[in-house]
């Protein structure tokens, strides 16, 4: 017989280390995008709607949040979704010749 904890004796010459069945929650990350002062505001917008999914309201209120306070946040997600949508917004960006920089932070 076993539980989750603890070790277990099958016949005489085995002996396991059953751990706790424990899951974890995947660390989060947030996606941020950094000011600068070349990126035309709809440019951000449109990133903001495009790629966080937000409507036109909010996106503009996060990209003035990032115009006067140099960063904002975008979004929390997964590292691959975070990575992703990393890499997806600074090709966009540089395919329309902007320098805008988005980035992730760890929570
Ligand atoms: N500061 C830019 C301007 O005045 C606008 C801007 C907002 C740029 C947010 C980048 O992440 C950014 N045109």
């Amino acid at each position: 017989m076993s539980d989750d904890n603890g070790k277990v004796q099958r016949g005489d010459d085995l002996a396991l280390q059953e751990g706790k069945t424990k899951i974890k929650r995947p660390p989060l990350y947030k996606v941020v995008l950094i000011n600068d002062d070349y990126t035309p505001m709809e440019f951000v917008v449109h990133i903001l709607e495009n790629f966080f999914k937000m409507n036109r309201e909010k996106a503009t209120r996060i990209m003035l949040q990032v115009h006067t306070r140099g960063k904002g946040v975008c979004g929390v997600y997964t590292r691959d979704i975070a990575e992703t949508k990393v890499y997806q917004v600074n090709e966009h960006a540089r395919e329309n010749q902007h320098p805008l920089l988005c980035a992730m932070e760890e929570t």
